[in-house]
């Protein structure tokens, strides 16, 4: 039997404020710049106003992140900071319901993937690194936290990128200066919020506001000593280029066409499964989506029955549903660039189909897409789409579907299925990707390293590999 949340009932679950200041030195200050605006994607409301940080503002923060860095954080016993790391874990689990919705609202995202994915995997990555805040010092695994980190991060998964950067940098005794993506700002606004609950000392976290501009302000800032990164690959290369020549430490994680590929001997409705997993959770806006399906020739045209009959399931709309699978796109120019790319696709010759379904009248929607007749030379399977857009490609043989995987610039992720070990481990390894799934997809597990080759970045984020990005 169906459950229905209707969303007035959840949405009355969050306290969201007419307008947000700063997080800087432990407080909410106001900024020296302007504002902007944060919009709810499915209905196209404005839900709060929000400081825009400019370079004084930074400035401000950078010094908070030091002051607290000098005196406090990177002088604690490894054993205290854990406390608090835990703490914020602990919080962040009671909060949960408040930040996965706070989330859905914020990004578009259907409310089963916040409350079931996100938010679980957010406290547990700050349960697991503040595991490692005590044993860090003389386990001959690095010895001194860097200084203060910069860290960017998009709007896809605002939460978790967030988690991914501040539970390390933290557990090693580095300090941050976050900014969270310009259409997303508020669960890293309510995030502080737990800091200060936590009685984190002032200045270990602050959180800048802004858009680009205050994100580069923040990369360039002279007294900052690592930068982290997660956003298009065209900025991670600018942001590499600034940073060269400075003494800054880097890690990147940026865009992704992953292959997932699927062999005759597949167990085909679990593949069919993890294929829809792979490109329509989170409406494909995730860097490591297996946007481009490669399936072996003598079962294509099964797969792709089945595929659309399970497509043709799909429920899109209301993100605050608990049953909707596919929620709103997050941004009208993420929309555009879909659009743009899906156009592409047919002017190139693919072919087309579109899952049915009703799209609501307000906000940003885009239909689960899938491409046939798609060639390697089309940009529908060059580029990165960041939407609800599948390209389908065939192969006959093992070593042609290595080959179209790893052809692509970039090299984050892949999946396999197949019924046999050995074709598995065989293939898995001469894929130039820096995570490849077997017989499941986008599973993540703070114990396990995640990051690119290729243009998709570098450096790694999660298991004791993400703490060697915060220690010299
Ligand atoms: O990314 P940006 P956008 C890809 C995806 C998407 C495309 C564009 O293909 O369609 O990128 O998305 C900050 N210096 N990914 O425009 O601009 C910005 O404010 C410092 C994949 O949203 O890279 C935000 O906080 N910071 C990706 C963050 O960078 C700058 C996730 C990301 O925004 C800056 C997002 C600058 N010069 C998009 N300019 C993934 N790897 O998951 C912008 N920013």
């Amino acid at each position: 039997e169906l459950e229905y949340a209707p969303a007035p009932e959840s949405r009355s679950i969050v306290d969201i404020k007419a307008s947000y200041g700063l997080f800087v030195g432990g407080e909410f200050v106001d900024g020296h710049g302007s504002s902007f605006k944060t919009v709810n994607p499915a209905t196209e409301e404005v839900l709060a106003e929000v400081a825009e940080a400019d370079e004084h503002d930074v400035d401000l923060a950078v010094k908070a992140a030091r002051r607290a860095y000098d005196r406090v954080w990177s002088r604690m016993p490894g054993s205290e900071r854990a406390k608090y790391l835990f703490r914020i874990a602990r919080i962040i689990a009671e909060r949960s319901r408040e930040l996965a919705v706070l989330e859905s609202i914020d990004n578009g995202k259907p409310i089963r993937e916040a409350r079931d994915v996100d938010v679980p995997i957010v406290a547990a990555h700050f349960f697991y690194y503040a595991g490692w805040a005590d044993k860090l010092r003389h386990s001959g695994y690095g010895e001194t936290p860097l200084g203060v980190a910069a860290q960017v991060i998009p709007w896809n998964f605002p939460l978790m990128m967030l988690a991914w950067k501040v539970a390390p940098a933290l557990a090693c005794g580095n300090t941050v200066v976050l900014k969270p993506a310009e259409t997303t700002p508020l669960t890293a606004l309510l995030f502080a919020e737990i800091c200060q609950q936590a009685e984190l000392p002032p200045g270990v976290v602050n959180i800048v506001t802004g858009a680009g501009a205050t994100g580069q302000a923040l990369v360039g800032h002279p007294d900052v000593d690592k930068v982290a990164f997660t956003g298009s690959t065209e900025v991670g290369k600018a942001i590499a280029r600034s940073v060269a020549g400075t003494d800054k430490r880097l890690t990147l994680e940026l865009g992704g066409k992953a292959a997932n590929i699927v062999f005759d001997d597949a167990p085909l409705d679990q593949a069919v499964e993890g294929v829809v997993n792979g490109i329509f959770f989170n409406q494909g806006h995730v860097c490591c989506a297996g946007s481009r399906l490669l399936v072996q020739e003598s079962v294509a045209e099964e797969v792709l029955h089945r595929l659309k009959r399970r497509m043709a399931t799909l429920r899109v709309g209301d993100p605050l549903d608990k049953n909707t699978d596919v929620g709103a796109i997050n941004s009208p120019e993420q929309l555009a660039r879909i659009r743009e790319l899906s156009e592409a696709g047919e002017a190139e010759g693919a072919e087309r189909w579109t899952a049915p379904c009703q799209l609501p009248d307000t906000g940003w929607w885009f239909a689960p897409t899938l491409f046939t007749d798609v060639t390697q030379a089309h940009r529908i399977a060059r580029e990165e789409i960041f939407g609800p857009v599948l390209s389908v490609l065939t192969f006959r043989t093992p070593a042609e579907a290595v080959a179209k995987a790893n052809n692509t610039p970039y090299g984050l992720s892949a999946g396999i299925w197949s019924d046999k070990g050995s074709r598995i481990l065989q293939v898995a390894s001469q894929l130039r990707a820096g995570v490849v799934w077997a017989n499941t997809f986008n599973q993540f597990d703070p114990t396990s390293p995640f990051g690119g080759y290729k243009e998709s970045g570098q450096g790694r984020e999660g298991g004791r590999h993400g703490l060697e990005a915060y220690l010299r």
